[in-house]
C-alpha cells in the first residue's frame, strides 16, 4: 500500500513522477483540471492523447508530460464516470479509475503519483462519496508506487479526503 498524502493546491505544480488528469474519452483536453494539465504540458499532449483515444470510462493510459518535464515525467489520462444518480455503476467505474491509474503508474516505474478528485467537477460525482472511494481504492492496491498525493482544489474536498484517511485508519 502506498503512503497517501492529502494536499490542497494546483495539480500541475506537483513534483511527482506522474500526474493523473481527469479527461474525457477523446483525450483532447477539456475543462477543469484537464484544461490546466493540457495548458501546462503544451499542445503535444492533445496529439499524444488523441492517438490513444477513445478511452473508456474507468480506464487509464499514459503519455509523456511534455512541457511539464523534467519535473513531471508522465501524464496518466483517466476517464471518470458521469454521475447519473448512482445506479449506473458509477462507484465501480470510479474505483476502476484509481486502480488503473496505479497499475499504469507502476508499469511506468513511477514511484510518486498525484491524483485530482476525479469526476467531482464537471462530471458531478458527490465529493464525499468520491473521497471515500479514492482513499479505499488507493489503500487496497498492491503497487510499487510509494507515494500517492490526493490533490484537492478546494478546502471542502481537502477536508473530506482528510476525514476519510482518519475514518479508514490511515494516518
Ligand atoms: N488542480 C487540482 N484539481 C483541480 C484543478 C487543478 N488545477 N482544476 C480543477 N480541479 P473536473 P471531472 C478539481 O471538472 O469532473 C473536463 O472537461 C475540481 O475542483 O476537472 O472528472 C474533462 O475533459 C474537481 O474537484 O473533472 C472532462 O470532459 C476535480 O478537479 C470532464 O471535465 C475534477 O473536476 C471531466 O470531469
Amino acid at each position: 500500500m502506498p503512503v497517501i498524502e492529502v494536499v490542497l493546491g494546483d495539480l500541475v505544480e506537483e513534483r511527482v513522477d506522474a500526474i493523473v488528469t481527469a479527461a474525457n474519452e477523446s483525450l483532447l483536453g477539456g475543462g477543469g483540471v484537464d484544461r490546466a494539465v493540457h495548458a501546462a504540458a503544451g499542445p503535444e499532449l492533445a496529439g499524444a492523447g488523441s492517438a490513444l483515444a477513445p478511452l473508456d470510462p474507468g480506464d487509464a493510459v499514459a503519455t509523456p508530460a511534455f512541457r511539464l518535464g523534467p519535473r513531471i515525467r508522465h501524464v496518466i489520462h483517466t476517464v471518470g464516470p458521469v454521475w447519473e444518480g448512482g445506479g449506473y455503476d458509477e462507484a465501480e467505474l470510479l474505483a476502476s479509475c484509481y486502480r488503473r491509474c496505479l497499475e499504469v503508474a507502476d508499469a511506468l516505474g513511477a514511484r510518486s503519483l498525484a491524483i485530482p478528485a476525479i469526476s467531482t467537477g464537471v462530471y458531478g460525482y458527490p465529493a464525499a462519496d468520491a473521497a471515500r472511494i479514492a482513499v479505499s481504492t488507493v489503500r487496497s492496491v498492491r503497487t510499487r508506487v510509494e507515494v500517492v498525493r490526493l490533490v484537492a482544489f478546494d478546502e471542502g474536498s481537502r477536508d473530506l479526503l482528510r476525514s476519510e484517511l482518519a475514518a479508514q485508519g490511515v494516518s
